[in-house]
């Protein structure tokens, strides 16, 4: 008999737990964030091999820590740990002890695995063997490494082009092991090399190179400690670069001005206790923001043109005052045809489109007026809005007027996300390569890299919809649950012939999968890396531009767990055989030469071998940093950009929806199930609205509803949520993800860098219905 086969879930189980609430948090960290991270540790019961684990974070010798991208302080380190609750709680996840083996996968069918909420998925624990899904099957099964390569080289070389396979890349993927990969895709043949940058920090890297001539920030750490203003906007630091709290409040003690920028007032823009000093653990926290607007979602640009227009007009009063003229002279274009455009603005029609009183935007522009020394961080509430370029380059415009990029204390600092997500690029990880770049690989290994332009995350998931590309291989990451439209995205993996997952947890991504399908466990940031009896190192770029060595240091949970190089070498090998002319046994073999071929290939990178063993590694060249600037109109200056406000309308019943990280996730990984700092317990499920939106709705604190749009003419349903209070300009709403990506079209994308622009999506919300 043929037993009934139910399609797995690509969403969470519409299911409630039992929602608490607390009154939300006005500050960050502190005691109960270190206990938080030792309940971590010890419900995993590793909390030996965690608290030494913990000991070696970020510490020289040690390991990076896997979570966010935040450096490390170049001199002093904490003695008791340079990490953060959240970095425990990364920590945890990956050194947990239990682990998953084939007689997991034999039990359990992966339709009953996909009706586990991520959470549950997650707890499972580690992978530690590979695993083979056949076509039509119903459960993985094992596989050996080697049957596993020979597939992939199969399945590849059975493609009529190669442009028809698509390689994603998340963000821990160390410099060696993206160095390699980005070398077999392209000695393969193509650059379809999408990665979480495309819904992360393209948008930075779009605008900034467009106007300062690098994608990269430009500021260091120690810039933050010599500082007059620090502007926060569209980030949510003391969650999800919780380190940056030790430097924000270090320069606030140096006597800079904090600036918060935000539709939540999130309690780490708010307060903050330092969990690391004597005095954080016991005594008072220290006031973070001076100045928090409370922006309505999107209204960033009418708030930064109110603010420049204030500028503008104390300019006028005071000239050579506010505005620093020989900076604009020598290194600038475009500055007049900037001010023309930007006196054609009302400053009352700028603060009531950003939702902003004018005495608050005034107070803001006071602060700036005199001051020189200014650093803006931003995070994604910018990144993934729809005109995220055209505002970036608008805080662009902002710190020109003022001289503020390359001198000391002042720059630009997108936040990057994972740990070395920054260092993904740099190797070459892109889908848009530079010639130049190519030419230097052509160069230093002989074969004729592709030329053309790969897809991006949202063009792969359309050419897969398409049957354009057949073969899907994940290097780490969670791809069906991280990009946008989940029930459009799982249709595009159901039609692959192949997808192929390097990954270190189970998650919903191996559930909804291709005809045929693989697992490969791969060991992660802080396990032993032994390669011919040798502990190795690998290294990673922080968001800073420094480079750092990490070695891992925890006993792997299993011997079949392979490093990221050595799976691309063998891969390369069982793919290409005697058609490459890549010494594939050498890199299998050797960091060390890995290292000695980024080192001709990536500048920047020369003696890599030699520097990357210094104390604190070594930091990229950066020319904004040093004040040379470039932009796409001018070799040698950076470029104002004149841009736009969009209008924003909604109808009466229509929302604006951003989607946001919990305390208690790491992107589509979720640890726990509160919301901390936003006063959630026991529940994710959950839409935060102004009160008095609820009231003209009808709706009351805990009320069930269900959001829905009808994007592209299609109804989009997200079921089965609570109705929180919360303090939240009119007719915008919160809401977790990845639970709401189903509501996010995957056509809703940033213009320019094409990242899903799920920080604004329009929604309306209706009461429960059940199906
Ligand atoms: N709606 C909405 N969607 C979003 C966002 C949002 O704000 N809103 N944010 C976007 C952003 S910024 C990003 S960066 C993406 C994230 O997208 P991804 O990077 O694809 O997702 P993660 O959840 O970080 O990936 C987690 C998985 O990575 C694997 N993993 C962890 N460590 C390692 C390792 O060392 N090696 C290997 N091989 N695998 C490992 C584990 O199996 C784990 O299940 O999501 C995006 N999606
Ligand atoms: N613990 C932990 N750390 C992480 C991650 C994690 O999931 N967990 N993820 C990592 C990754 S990959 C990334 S990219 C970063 C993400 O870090 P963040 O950039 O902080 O990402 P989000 O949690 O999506 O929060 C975005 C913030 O933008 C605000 N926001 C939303 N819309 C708007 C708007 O229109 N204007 C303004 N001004 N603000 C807005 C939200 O209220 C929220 O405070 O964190 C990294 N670090
Ligand atoms: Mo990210």
């Amino acid at each position: 008999m043929k037993e009934e086969q139910k399609t797995p879930s690509a969403e969470n189980p519409v299911k409630l737990l039992k929602l608490e609430l607390k009154p939300a948090k006005h500050w960050a960290a502190g005691i109960p964030a270190v206990l938080a991270a030792l309940s971590d540790l010890q419900e995993e019961r590793i909390a030996f091999r965690g608290m030494k684990a913990l000991l070696k974070m970020n510490q020289r010798g040690g390991f990076d820590c896997p979570s966010c991208a935040w450096p490390d302080p170049d001199d002093e380190r904490s003695p008791i740990g340079e990490y953060c609750e959240n970095g425990a709680k990364a920590l945890a996840e990956e050194a947990t002890g239990k682990k998953l083996t084939a007689e997991f996968f034999a039990e359990n069918a992966v339709a009953d695995l996909a009706s586990l909420t991520d959470y549950e998925i997650g707890k499972k624990g580690r992978l530690a063997e590979p695993m083979y899904m056949p076509k039509g099957g119903t459960h993985y099964q094992p596989i050996s490494w080697q049957d596993a390569f020979n597939k992939i080289g199969q399945h590849l070389n059975a493609l009529d082009s190669p442009d028809e396979a698509a390689f994603y890349t998340s963000g821990r993927t160390s410099n060696e092991a993206s160095f390699v990969y980005q070398l077999f895709v392209r000695e393969f043949g193509t650059n379809n090399m999408p990665d979480c940058s495309n819904m992360c920090h393209e948008t930075s890297g779009v605008a900034l190179a467009d106007v300062i001539g690098l994608g990269k920030g430009s500021v260091t750490l120690d810039d933050f400690y010599d500082t007059d203003v620090i502007v926060i906007i569209g980030h949510n630091p003391g969650t999800n670069a919780p380190r940056m709290m030790s430097a924000l409040e270090k320069g606030k003690r140096n006597g800079a001005k904090v600036i918060a920028i935000n539709p939540l007032p999130e309690a780490g823009l708010m307060g903050f206790r330092n969990p690391q000093q004597f005095n954080g653990v016991i005594g008072h926290g220290v006031k973070l923001a001076d100045l928090f607007l409370q922006v309505k979602i999107n209204g960033d640009m009418a708030l930064l043109k109110a603010i420049e227009l204030l500028l503008y007009e104390a300019e006028q009063r005071a000239p050579g005052q506010v505005f620093n003229h020989d900076f604009i002279n020598e290194n600038t274009v475009g500055y007049q045809a900037f001010i023309q455009q930007l006196s054609t603005y009302q400053l009352h029609e700028l603060a009531a489109s950003a939702a902003v009183p004018v005495a608050d935007i005034q107070a803001a522009a006071d602060i700036l007026r005199d001051k020189k020394r200014i650093i803006v961080c931003w995070g994604m509430g910018l990144t993934q809005q729809k005109n995220g370029v055209d505002m970036l380059k608008e805080i662009v415009n902002l710190l020109l007027l003022k001289g503020s990029i390359g001198i000391r204390g002042g720059g630009v600092c997108p936040v990057r996300g994972h740990s070395n997500v920054q260092g993904n690029r740099t190797m070459m990880i892109m889908e848009k390569p530079r010639q130049e770049q190519l030419d230097r690989l052509q160069k230093v290994f002989g074969f004729n890299p592709p030329r053309e332009h790969g897809y991006d995350v949202v063009k792969t998931i359309k050419a897969m919809h398409e049957g354009k590309v057949k073969v899907f291989f994940g290097m780490g990451g969670n791809f069906l649950s991280a990009t946008p439209d989940t029930t459009f995205t799982a249709a595009a993996m159901r039609k692959l012939k192949l997808s192929v997952q390097v990954s270190t947890k189970l998650n919903r991504g191996h559930l909804v999968h291709g005809e045929e399908a693989l697992i490969l466990p791969a060991l992660s940031r802080s396990d032993i890396d032994m390669v011919n009896g040798v502990h190795q190192f690998i290294s990673t770029e922080n968001s800073m531009g420094v480079v750092q060595s990490s070695k891992g240091m925890l006993k792997p949970v299993s011997d079949q767990l392979l490093n990221e190089t050595h799976i691309v070498c063998r891969m390369a090998k069982a793919t290409l055989g005697d058609r490459s002319v890549v010494n594939w046994d050498l890199f299998e073999n050797s960091y060390d030469a890995v290292r000695d071929a980024i080192a001709a290939c990536i500048p920047g990178f020369e003696d890599y071998n030699t520097k990357v063993r210094q104390r604190s590694g070594f930091y990229l060249p950066n020319g904004p940093r040093e004040g040379k600037f470039k932009s796409s109109i001018s070799d040698t200056r950076a470029a104002f950009s004149v841009t736009g406000v969009p209008l924003n309308q909604l109808a009466a019943d229509e929302y604006a929806m951003a989607t946001t990280r919990t305390h208690d996730q790491f992107n589509t990984t979720i640890y726990g199930l509160e919301d901390r700092y936003r006063g959630i317990r026991n529940e994710r499920r959950v839409i935060f609205m102004n009160p008095v939106d609820m009231e003209k709705a009808g709706f009351a604190e805990g009320d069930k509803v269900d959001l829905f749009n009808y994007d592209d003419g299609i109804e989009r349903v997200a079921r089965l949520f609570l109705v929180v209070p919360y303090s939240i300009p009119e007719k915008d709403t919160v809401t977790y993800f990845p639970e709401t990506n189903v509501l996010v079209s995957i056509n809703n994308t940033v213009d320019e860098s094409n990242m899903p622009a799920s920080k604004r999506v329009v929604i309306k919300i209706r009461r429960h219905q059940e199906v």
